[in-house]
């Protein structure tokens, strides 16, 4: 009898120190370590990686999870890229129902970190090799001296062109955006294509050219808003005359489709964009021989050549209760042999130095195009106002875009919208 009620009493005693120390209980995501140090518990993910093509990868990356730590099960959320932003802001602000990780845009995280919403990871987990990171993909990840974020992937842009148009037209692919328009002529001349898609919905399409006139959106070290000074009337003025000469086409809106639509159709023979297309680009009849895609740098202005830098880092939840496991799965995504799979299956840019020497990254034709483009991309300043400046700056672009307003008009009303903004700022 004894060793009955003895042995009861130590079952439960193991199952109380198990449920003190945050063991198998229940979904609540309470904190994830076994007293043997084993991570237990769930890890809620919201990835916002393209949905048919990106997802695939990084869902099945992050069920492999189990294998490191089989008492972790990873929630799995792909939420789309132009609702995550404000549904992780709101969730957090209001204490329920955000993840315990986040794919956070470079642009995001900073105001994320501001507003107190993410863990700081210096000296956890989360943190290993820092030194080994792209030191352009850690500045993103970094505010008021404390690490907020791992760098997942970082991009810029390119054109990307049909090989087999460009054969049928006798052109060579343009380097500057006088040329562009001579190409475009004879694009449409020899084969009755329009030249280049450009995306009329989303500014960062514009950033090419701003920076092509010597512009830029704001000069952050002196504080002042430069978006309506000559560069950038002269930029806006670049790229209504691109549509309006017949060089481009554009949409206001569903620019991601109509541009990868006619662009896997065959429809144009040049877009711009960034390594985030390649698989769903190769899944276009036009690229079903992935020979037929070729990529090059963004064309110069009369001032400059440089594209934007991009990317995305993973970044956890400080009010997240499942800590410990959160710090091991962003270790884990974002390690070098994780990075590499990530190349190999979606050619998408590491963040970490090492992956750029691993034979089948170094062999990788779209990495080798655009890590140099990506080591002399335009940096934006990482403050917590940087992802606001675009939502001004697509409705100048898109209405300058459709005659709806001058260059002049639309880097005026760009400028006001930046000083309304940045108070203090000239
Ligand atoms: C909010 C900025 C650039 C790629 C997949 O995910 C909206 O959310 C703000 O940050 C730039 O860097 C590049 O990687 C691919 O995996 C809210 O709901 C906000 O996002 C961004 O800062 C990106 O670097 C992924 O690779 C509204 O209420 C803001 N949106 C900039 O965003 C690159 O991002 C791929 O991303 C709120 C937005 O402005 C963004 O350009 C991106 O392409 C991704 O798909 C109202 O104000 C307007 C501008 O779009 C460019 O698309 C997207 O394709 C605005």
């Amino acid at each position: 009898m004894r060793r009955g009620i003895a042995a009861t009493a130590l079952v439960a005693a193991l199952a109380l120190a198990a449920t003190a120390c945050g063991g198998d209980t229940e979904d609540t995501g309470s904190e994830g370590k076994k007293a043997s140090g084993e991570l237990s518990g769930t890890v809620t993910w919201w990835d916002t990686s393209t949905v048919g093509s990106e997802d695939i990868v990084f869902k099945k990356l992050a069920e492999d999870f189990k294998t490191l730590h089989p008492k972790v099960t990873v929630k799995y959320v792909n939420v789309p890229f132009g609702e995550a932003q404000n549904k992780f802001k709101n969730a957090a602000q209001a204490g329920a129902g955000a993840p315990d990780v986040i794919r956070s845009e470079v642009a995001w995280t900073p105001e994320f970190a501001d507003l107190g919403y993410l863990a700081p990871l210096d000296g956890t987990a989360a943190l290993k090799d820092e030194k080994d990171f792209l030191a352009q993909a850690a500045a993103s990840t970094q505010y008021n001296g404390k690490t907020y974020a791992v760098p997942q992937v970082i991009d810029s842009m390119g054109i990307f062109y049909n090989k087999k148009i460009f054969k049928e037209a006798g052109v060579e692919v343009p380097k500057s955006v006088d040329e562009l328009k001579n190409v475009a002529k004879t694009i449409k001349g020899k084969t009755g294509k329009t030249a280049l898609y450009l995306r009329g919905d989303d500014a960062y399409w514009f950033l090419s050219f701003l920076y092509g006139e010597g512009g830029n959106l704001v000069d952050a070290s002196n504080k002042t808003v430069t978006i309506d000074n000559a560069a950038g009337v002269k930029a806006f003025g670049v790229v209504k005359d691109l549509v309006t000469s017949g060089a481009a086409k554009t949409d206001a809106t569903d620019g991601w489709n109509n541009m990868q639509s006619a662009f896997k159709d065959g429809k144009v023979a040049m877009m711009i964009n960034g390594p985030w297309a390649i698989a769903d680009t190769y899944a276009g009849k036009e690229f079903a021989d992935k020979a037929n895609l070729g990529i090059a740098p963004v064309p110069a202005g009369s001032a400059y050549q440089g594209a934007p830098q991009g990317g995305h880092n993973l970044a956890v939840y400080a009010g997240s209760k499942n800590l410990d496991a959160s710090y091991a799965f962003v270790e884990y995504m974002s390690s070098a042999a994780t990075q590499a799979k990530v190349t190999e299956q979606l050619s998408l840019l590491p963040t970490r130095n090492s992956v750029y020497t691993q034979p089948a990254v170094a062999q990788n034709e779209i990495v080798s195009f655009f890590k140099p483009v990506v080591d002399k991309a335009v940096e934006r300043p990482w403050i917590p106002e940087t992802g606001s400046l675009f939502a001004p700056l697509v409705t100048e672009y898109t209405k300058v875009l459709t005659g709806q307003a001058s260059p002049e008009q639309g880097a005026k009303s760009t400028g006001e919208a930046y000083r309304k903004l940045l108070k203090d700022w000239k």
